[in-house]
């Protein structure tokens, strides 16, 4: 790296992030319940336009040393409008806010009803989605809570804050630095160029080793919500089977009173109670359960039952209630030698890697462009994706439950590269973001496997013991699922594989070597394949491997970059894959879904171009081939699918 004169380092300072909670310790207080309406809670999306300024100070500090928290923004200097959710980076024409690093400032006012100012007995929270990547946010001008990492939602009691007769609104000031070190999940570090005959004066740049564009803002729904001040703060569900009963274990946890009781139902699909049971934890038996299985493996993919717990305690202010619904699918994951079973059954995913990623909005959330994907997942006939490189939205597993989308939960751990982001400070922090992904995802039937990491440098000394405690840690917090990483490591380098329960690997045959020479790609991925088995003996997954092809590029013969070359290239790994998965390979994910926006360079042509749909979800070539491979294996093992294809895919309906 550049060495650092003085008043760049005054930069990096505030740049690298500001007030930090590094190694805040582990254990995580308290839970995460997604907010649900229901007759004891009520919510209010604080979405559309929020008042918006980027601190283009030399320093980036002018926010903190004018104290822009204090008073309305507008009142300090212009704003913009911005939207929420969405990334800040596309949404303007201005080329420096799409590049902007440093320090934004969002603000919004908040009319409250009078209920939540007025009644002792509500709690009043406000809950973040994502905030990409480190957030400090203030009501009314005081500090309420501070949060490392882009992709997991945190929430703040304000509570005592709103309550008092004259408040009917209250100013929300979120400040996001979008900076990120060695020390970050995802990590990077930022460059500084001195030479004054070359760059201008304070010039520095942000560095990664990921491929996606390092977009950030408020990315998923803000809002306010309610409970009692007595209240269901988590609940952890896990399932199991005996023989065709079904069993729910569930624990509870309450705050604000020692003294409650606990009364919990499981209605299914009709809304009939088929078992309930009192108490913070117990086992619910469901004779002749309905499974929740994976779309495409059954006629009744996603099958959700809804698990209510009803607090009722008393409070000075007089009987509380809280009720709390919960959607459980009941399924077991098992992983043999060979295997990945579903409910007992080999499971193989034909899937994608997906990227949250669209045109304007970045990686802001959006329903059309939700319901769009999904739509094209049941089209092409994808049982699961990996949530590469990061956790989406909560929203989005919520649809994988609901439509059997199996999904592979990967951490924001992903171009952990260079030795230096292996140390303590970034062992701890991954730590804590697996408990704030577990903690956010467990109860969601549809996630069957954790990623820690995807491609980190896994062959350097450190990673052994680093990946160890990853897992180990992960493991311990969730014992129900198996672990993984995904790598991309030689097999007889890899420090960290021993850890995992399934071996998943990318690789870029006749992509990133070998250029245009389709021919060599079942050669070494048999032997690739053959090399990873033969030493761990684990299933393993095809997690990554395709081709850039720009839509509308024609080559034939297939040229690189055409989407001849692309579809031939799948073809080519589709041969040795139809082989193996009848031995240890229990998967294949394409990468990716659709063309993704990435930093700018000479190798990436407005962003990456592997999809197998546009950025716009049109299909490539491509997507027609995995369409009728994913629809033919799973012809393979469901009678159902194939009614259903040759009943004109009334399956696909949404
Ligand atoms: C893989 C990475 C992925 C990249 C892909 C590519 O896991 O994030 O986008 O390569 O180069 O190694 O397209």
């Amino acid at each position: 790296m550049v060495p650092m004169p003085a008043m760049a380092r005054t930069a990096a300072a505030v740049a690298v992030l500001g007030p930090l909670l590094w190694g805040c310790g582990l254990a995580l207080q308290g839970g995460m319940l997604y907010p649900r309406e229901s007759p004891s809670r009520e919510r209010k999306e604080l979405g559309g336009l929020w008042s918006f300024r980027a601190d283009f100070s030399a320093n980036r500090r002018q926010g903190f040393e004018q104290q822009w928290y204090q008073r309305p923004l507008r009142e300090l200097g212009p704003t913009l409008d911005i939207p929420v959710p969405s990334s800040f980076n596309d949404v303007t024409q201005a080329g420096e806010l799409r590049d902007f690093i440093g320090w934004v400032w969002y603000e919004r006012e908040v009319v409250l009803p009078q209920r939540w100012t007025q009644d002792p007995g509500t709690r009043v929270v406000l809950r973040i989605g994502s905030a990409h990547y480190y957030a400090i946010v203030w009501v009314n001008g005081v500090h309420v809570v501070e949060h490392e990492g882009g992709h997991l939602p945190f929430e703040a009691d304000i509570s005592k804050l709103v309550r008092g007769g004259s408040q009917e609104s209250c100013r929300v000031t979120i400040a996001i630095n979008n900076t990120l070190s060695l020390t970050t999940l995802p990590p990077g570090a930022i460059q500084y160029s001195t030479d004054p005959s070359k760059y201008p004066k304070g010039y520095f740049v942000q560095k990664t080793a990921f491929d996606f564009f390092n977009y950030a803002g408020l990315h998923r729904p803000v809002l306010l919500y309610t409970t009692p001040t007595i209240y269901l703060d988590d609940i952890t569900v896990t399932t199991g089977m005996d023989q065709d009963t079904g069993l729910v274990n569930y624990q509870i946890s309450v705050q604000g009173s020692q003294h409650y009781q606990l009364q919990t139902r499981l209605l299914d699909a009709q809304g009939r109670v088929v078992a309930q049971g009192p108490g913070d934890q117990g086992q619910l038996q469901v004779p002749s359960a309905h499974l929740w299985w994976p779309y495409l493996m059954h006629d009744h993919p996603g099958y959700l039952y809804s698990l209510e717990v009803r607090l009722t305690a008393q409070a000075p202010t007089g009987p509380v209630t809280d009720l709390y619904t919960l959607p459980v699918g009941i399924r077991t994951v098992a992983v043999t030698e060979r295997q990945f079973l579903i409910n007992g059954k080999p499971f193989y995913f034909h899937g994608v890697n997906k990227h949250e990623d669209a045109d304007i909005r970045g990686k802001g959330f959006d329903w059309p462009l939700l319901v769009k994907d999904f739509g094209l997942l049941r089209w092409l006939g994808a049982n699961s994706f990996r949530t590469s490189h990061y956790p989406y939205s909560e929203e989005t597993m919520q649809l994988c439950d609901r439509y059997g989308i199996v999904v592979i939960d990967e951490s924001p751990g992903v171009g952990i590269s260079l030795v230096e982001s292996f140390g303590n400070a970034s062992l701890q922090h991954h730590l804590q973001v697996m408990e704030e992904l577990v903690r956010r995802d467990k109860n969601h039937p549809a996630v069957v496997m954790w990623s820690v990491a995807n491609e980190p440098a896994s062959a350097l000394p450190p990673a052994g013991y680093y990946f160890k405690t990853v897992i180990a840690h992960t493991k311990a917090l969730d014992p129900t699922r198996p672990v993984t990483y995904v790598t991309n490591t030689n097999y007889a380098k890899d420090l960290g594989a021993q850890y995992v329960d399934v071996i998943c690997i990318n690789s870029y045959y006749s992509w990133y070597h070998d250029f245009g020479h389709l021919e060599v790609v079942p050669i070494q991925l048999t032997s690739q394949l053959e090399a990873w088995y033969s030493t761990y003996q684990k299933p393993i997954i095809q997690s990554e491997y395709g081709a850039d092809a720009i839509a509308g590029f024609h080559q034939d013969p297939p040229i690189m970059f055409s989407e001849e070359y692309q579809r031939s290239l799948l073809e080519q790994y589709h041969l040795v894959l139809d082989q193996k998965r009848r031995e240890y390979v229990v998967g294949e994910l394409i990468w990716n879904f659709a063309d993704f926006m990435t930093a700018q360079s000479t190798v990436r042509v407005l962003g990456n171009r592997k999809g197998i749909f546009t950025r716009q979800r049109q299909p490539k070539s491509a997507a027609f081939i995995l369409r009728e491979r994913y629809w033919r294996i799973a012809n393979e093992t469901s009678s159902l699918a194939r009614s259903a294809q040759c009943a004109g895919n009334s399956l696909f309906t949404l």
